[in-house]
Parts: C-alpha cells; sequence; structure tokens
C-alpha cells in the first residue's frame, strides 16, 4: 500500500524505519520548492540557504528548466549511446561553447564525472606523456572533496569519507592545498598525470585559496606537462559570482569538471570538458553509462544553462555576495560566536567559535529553521551559506536579519 504523507512526523519515521541511515538530516520535511523557497509538509515556508549544495542555483523548480523537463519528457528520455539522438549534439556544442572546449563528455552525477576525469588523465599519461603502464599517479590535496566513490575516497583525507570503506585506489598522491612548494615538488615527478582540485573547498567549509595559487598551479602543470583537473562541480556555473571560479584568476583548466546546477537540480547531470588531444583518448568502448548523455539530460542542461546567462546569475552572485559578506562582517563586530565570514560570490560561510565536536554550529541551524531560513553545519562549526542565485537583494537583507537575530540570540 502507497502511504500519503500527512505530518513530518510520519515522514521522518519511514525514512528512519526503511531508509540507509547515510545522513543526519535537520528536522524539516520538504514537500515544494520554488525560487529561492521551500515549503514543509506543514506548509510552512523557508529560505533555502543551502541550494542542494548548490544544485539548484538557478532556484528550485525554474519554470523554464521544468518545462524543457516535461516537453523532451514526452518525446524521448533515453536512449543508450547504443545509438544517436537529436538532443546531445546540440548539448555539446552548446556546452563546449559555453566554456570554451573542443568536446563534452556528459556523465550523470559528479563523482561519475571524477571518475571519468580520472580515466581520462591516466590515458593521457600513458599514451601521450609516456608513463609507464599503470604506474600513473594523480596528485590530490588535503581536504578534497570530489565525491563518495571507492577511487574517489582514495584521495581522501577525510576520515568520515573514507574509514572503513578499505582497500584503496593505488596511484593518488596528496599534498596540502594552497601550497605552490608542495606542488612544486610532487608535480616534477614524471609518473605524475593530473593535479586534481577545487578552486575552493565547498565541503572543506568554503576555503578560498591565495590570490595567485590557481595560477601558480596552472604554471607548474604546464612546466611539468601534468594536467590540470578542476573540479567546478560546486563553484561553478556562476556560484562563485564568475561563471567558473577559476575565471578569477583566467585559469583554463585542461580537464573541467561540472555538475549539480547544469540540470538546474532537477536530475543528476555531469559533464567533462576537455579538448581533442584529451578527450580522444578514450576511444569507442571504453568508457560509457546507460543514462550519460541521454536526451532527456541533454534538454534540461541546455536550458539550464541558458537561464544562467539570460538571467545574469553570475553577476546577481558577484554583486548580492558583497553585500551578504558586508553584513555577514558587521554582524561578526557584535558577537564573538563569528569568528570568520569567508567566499566568493553566494558560496559563503561563518565559522562558529566553538569546537567542531560542539553542537553549537548544529543548534544555530535549528533557531535559523525555525526562523524560516535552512542552512547546515559543514564539518562542525562551519556554517555554509548558500542561497539560489535567483535571490534578490531585499530578500538578501530579509536572511541576514534572520541571522543576525539567531546569532545576536543564541544562548551556548
Ligand atoms: C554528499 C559534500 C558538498 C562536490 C564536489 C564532486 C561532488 C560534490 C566539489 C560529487 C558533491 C555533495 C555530495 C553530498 C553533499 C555535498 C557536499 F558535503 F559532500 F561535500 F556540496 F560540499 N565534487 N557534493 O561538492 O558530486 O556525486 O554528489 O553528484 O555526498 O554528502 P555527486
Amino acid at each position: 500500500m502507497i502511504e500519503t504523507i500527512n505530518s513530518s512526523q510520519q515522514a521522518i519515521l519511514l525514512e528512519d524505519k526503511y531508509g540507509a541511515h547515510n545522513y543526519h538530516p535537520l528536522p524539516v520535511v520538504l514537500c515544494k520548492g520554488e525560487g529561492v523557497f521551500v515549503w514543509d509538509v506543514e506548509g510552512k515556508r523557508y529560505y533555502d540557504f543551502l541550494s542542494a549544495y548548490s544544485a539548484v542555483n538557478q532556484g528550485h523548480c525554474h519554470p523554464r528548466i521544468i518545462n524543457a523537463l516535461i516537453n523532451q519528457a514526452k518525446e524521448l528520455t533515453l536512449t543508450s549511446r547504443a545509438f544517436y539522438n537529436d538532443k546531445l549534439g546540440i548539448a555539446e556544442k552548446y556546452i563546449c561553447e559555453t566554456f570554451g572546449y573542443q568536446k563534452a563528455l556528459f556523465m550523470n552525477s559528479g563523482a561519475e564525472a571524477n571518475e571519468s576525469a580520472i580515466k581520462l588523465a591516466r590515458k593521457w599519461g600513458y599514451t601521450k606523456k609516456g608513463i609507464p603502464d599503470n604506474e600513473a599517479v594523480i596528485i590530490a590535496v588535503q581536504k578534497n572533496f570530489h565525491g563518495r566513490t571507492t577511487t574517489i575516497i582514495s584521495a581522501s583525507t577525510d576520515p568520515d569519507s573514507r574509514n572503513g570503506f578499505g582497500p584503496f585506489m593505488p596511484g593518488f598522491e596528496v599534498v596540502a592545498y594552497d601550497d605552490v612548494d608542495a606542488l612544486a615538488k610532487a608535480l616534477a615527478n614524471p609518473n605524475v598525470c593530473a593535479l586534481w582540485i577545487e578552486p575552493m573547498q565547498g565541503e572543506a567549509g568554503v576555503y578560498i585559496p591565495t590570490d595567485g595559487y590557481l595560477k601558480a598551479a596552472e604554471q607548474l602543470c604546464r612546466k611539468h606537462n601534468v594536467l590540470l583537473m578542476m573540479d567546478e562541480i560546486q563553484t561553478g556555473i556562476a556560484r562563485t559570482g564568475k561563471m567558473l571560479a577559476s575565471d578569477y584568476e583566467d585559469v583554463r583548466p585542461d580537464l573541467l569538471i561540472l555538475g549539480k546546477a547544469l540540470s538546474g537540480g532537477t536530475m543528476p547531470v555531469s559533464c567533462v570538458l576537455a579538448d581533442d588531444d584529451i578527450m580522444l583518448v578514450i576511444k569507442p568502448g571504453e568508457h560509457g553509462s546507460t543514462f550519460g548523455g541521454n536526451p532527456l539530460a541533454a534538454a534540461v542542461c541546455i536550458e539550464a544553462l541558458q537561464v544562467v546567462k539570460d538571467e545574469n546569475l553570475a553577476d546577481n552572485a558577484m554583486k548580492l555576495g558583497i553585500i551578504f559578506r558586508e553584513r555577514m562582517q558587521a554582524l561578526q563586530k557584535k558577537t564573538d560566536l563569528i569568528t570568520l565570514v569567508r567566499g566568493k560570490g553566494l558560496l559563503n560561510a561563518i565559522v562558529i567559535n566553538d569546537s567542531p565536536e560542539s553542537k553549537t554550529a548544529w543548534n544555530i541551524c535549528v533557531d535559523f529553521l525555525k526562523n524560516g531560513l535552512l542552512a547546515k553545519p559543514t564539518h562542525g562549526n562551519i556554517i555554509r551559506l548558500a542561497p539560489p542565485l535567483v535571490i534578490t537583494e531585499e530578500q538578501v537583507h530579509e536572511c541576514c536579519d534572520i541571522i543576525e537575530k539567531c546569532i545576536l540570540a543564541y544562548k551556548k
């Protein structure tokens, strides 16, 4: 018998009884989303300040993207790549022109896109750089987050992501993030095929590297004939105030990895972008996926990217991010609860003055929830604050008022 949900409590109990316990959600059950707002089962409205981890940059259920989804869903959703379809080529051309690359490889999840980039980099290392077979090394950085597959967590430094899931994939070396000297040493190894970084570390708590780090990384990669693999799954698609966070330093990754907002949060769509000399090292039959590049994803991706451009979401994120951080910095002066405010565009975080093990950041997020704003701590004492990029200036001030009210009223 299929149940209908009549209360939040009922939904929570169902998930507790029948669902894997791989998350610890805030105690709210959502049933509707529109733009910057989501509603719970009891009809209460919230500002969404997580944006599904930057997957709904265009706002929840954007009408143009939903219409593209519906219209394509009525025609053709999936053919597999055993056959051509009439939407994939258009999407490939559009995304290549949008980001300035020769080829696109569409996958589904962000992890799948990262896995595809790893395979491309390794194959390029063997066939183009002359690295001995099975000896390719990829340099990753401390506190990275690239997904949850067993290969990806083989490069993770986060105990929660990796403990208990070994044995791990060899061929990864982890160095300090934001450390050019560490890169210079690591990239000199002739068996290194790629450097794999985020331009800003989202999960690590919106960590922004020193100005010039990305450009230095790009230059060191060129010097040592190493591919720069840039994971912009969370920072890309206008989130940080530019189309890509890499744009802040005019860095052009050799492999650009995108996901999340590529579909406006309607379905899993991810993509790796590269030029021919890299992308064509993988031959027919050497890589694939059932849903990768399906016509439904293609149609949705085209519309989702057009919305970002037509609504100038990068400029909006840039402008409102400045206003948001100014408000948070002003708040910081009124309380000892906030030790740091950092971010770019509308990917921001406040660091709470308590240990990561404390419940303070969580309790503050529960207070936000009670006051109509949804946000969630990352790594204990950091609260990521990232609304959909369609938010207005007036709404940013209203949300800052909520944050300020909760912070100033909070009693440890
Ligand atoms: C979870 C984190 C964010 C990502 C970057 C690849 C992926 C992600 C930079 C993988 C995904 C999501 C995954 C979700 C929570 C969320 C997250 F907290 F896990 F780290 F955003 F910061 N690269 N991030 O941020 O993409 O396979 O999920 O489509 O796993 O808990 P995916």
